[in-house]
């Protein structure tokens, strides 16, 4: 069934620039778009089904392309701490951190653990998200990383969104590996990897390359196994310290490196060969209050494409609003909101794999959409979160939550 979506303007974010088509009209015939461009120059399109959207801004639906949404338990105790002096570092070698996260998810049933989720991932939603990563990556056992990336599946079955599953099992040492990472990546190499892909359960593969993590050695030997399943991979790189990570995923042809915060000029050239997205995550550098900020300078001089995420996650980023992170995006990082939409459309689908079909507005891709009531586009990344009046189209179907 075709339908003429008209009565807007469009941000249609071809080519990573807003793309403005005033007095726009869309037409979509199911899932897809079939036609986009000026209302006056609409090919007839016979008998077909019309909808006013009363002159709303219209934009790809967001992709919030790094998160980690399904997880068990509650850190706003850390919170706590940190804002009596505690670092981040000082909680995850006391034990909490990462590690008390995996406790609660690994205790959690794989229902506790969508019923949370779904709320969570609802706000997403309901700010113009349609399509979102979600990692697995609090679970460091076989049967616990399946249970968190089952719970992932499930979510994109049964609300309206298309899900991205991201093995991250290399994000932390389980306790039973203490002092023996080395073993832990032979374990995720040869029996976890192998196993969840093989139920189908992977779309891509992910690790945290930090001191207080994984080597660039020890990550390597992930991306190689990730390689011989055929699966693409994506790191998290320099957050924290300078290991040249983000160097090592480009030459891995990663889809993204993710925070970047120590990233150097000669990581950005690397990233830049290989088209490898900088995703940017403001909310932890908001919530860690961290000081060194990601280069820019660097990534925009290289062509560095750079797509902006939630981190969705209880320790370091408890963002639900991916809108908020384009407004910090900008406020800390000096991008412009433009960029920031970018960030959360067409280059976010580029670090999942997904530009053919998704991020943008144009013929041949899915009918994922925002009709935004706003003035301009640069209004989404100016207010800080709220709930904005709009209409969310995915598949070429309006979502109602
Ligand atoms: N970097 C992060 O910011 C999160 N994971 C990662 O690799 C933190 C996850 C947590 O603290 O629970
Ligand atoms: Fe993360």
């Amino acid at each position: 069934m075709k339908t003429l979506w008209h009565h807007c303007h469009v941000a249609s974010m071809a080519n990573g620039v807003y793309s403005i088509i005033e007095d726009a009209a869309i037409v979509t015939d199911g899932a897809h778009i079939v036609w986009i461009g000026p209302r006056a120059e609409v090919p007839d399109q016979g008998d077909i089904k019309t909808a006013d959207l009363n002159g709303a801004w219209v934009t790809p639906g967001l992709i919030d392309c790094h998160t980690h949404t399904v997880f068990g338990g509650n850190r706003s105790g850390e919170f706590e701490q940190r804002l009596q002096g505690v670092s981040y570092a000082d909680i995850a070698a006391a034990g909490g951190g990462i590690a008390s996260t995996v406790r609660a998810t690994r205790a959690a049933s794989e229902e506790e653990l969508f019923a949370s989720a779904q709320r969570r991932l609802l706000q997403l939603l309901k700010d113009g998200v349609t399509t979102v990563e979600i990692k697995s990556g609090y679970g460091l056992d076989l049967a616990s990383e399946r249970k968190m990336l089952r719970v992932a599946r499930q979510l994109g079955e049964q609300l309206p969104v298309t899900v991205r599953n991201t093995c991250l099992a290399a994000h932390a040492l389980p306790p039973e590996y203490k002092n023996r990472a080395d073993d832990y990546i032979a374990h995720i190499c040869s029996e976890m990897l192998p196993a969840l892909a093989a139920e189908n359960l992977v779309d891509a593969v992910d690790a945290f390359c930090e001191y207080l993590a994984f080597s660039t050695e020890q990550v390597e030997q992930v991306f190689i196994t990730a390689g011989q399943l055929g699966l693409p991979v994506k790191l998290h790189a320099e957050q924290l310290s300078s290991l040249h990570g983000s160097s090592l995923a480009a030459r891995y042809q990663a889809l993204s490196a993710d925070h970047l915060e120590f990233m150097t000029e000669e990581d950005a050239i690397a990233m830049a060969a290989a088209g490898t997205v900088a995703v940017l995550l403001p909310g932890a550098f908001y919530f860690l209050r961290e000081t060194q900020l990601p280069p820019m300078d660097a990534l925009r001089k290289h062509g560095v494409k750079i797509a902006i995420a939630t981190d969705l996650n209880p320790g370091t980023s408890p963002g639900l609003s991916l809108r908020l992170m384009l407004n910090m995006a900008c406020t800390l990082f000096r991008m412009t909101p433009e960029e920031a939409l970018a960030g959360a459309t067409i280059h976010a689908a580029k670090a999942l794999g997904m530009a053919d079909t998704h991020g943008s507005l144009e013929a041949g891709k899915v009918a994922d959409f925002v009709a935004w009531n706003i003035e301009r586009p640069a209004d989404l990344a100016y207010w800080l979160g709220g709930d904005l009046e709009k209409r969310v189209v995915r598949h070429g179907v309006e979502s109602t939550f």
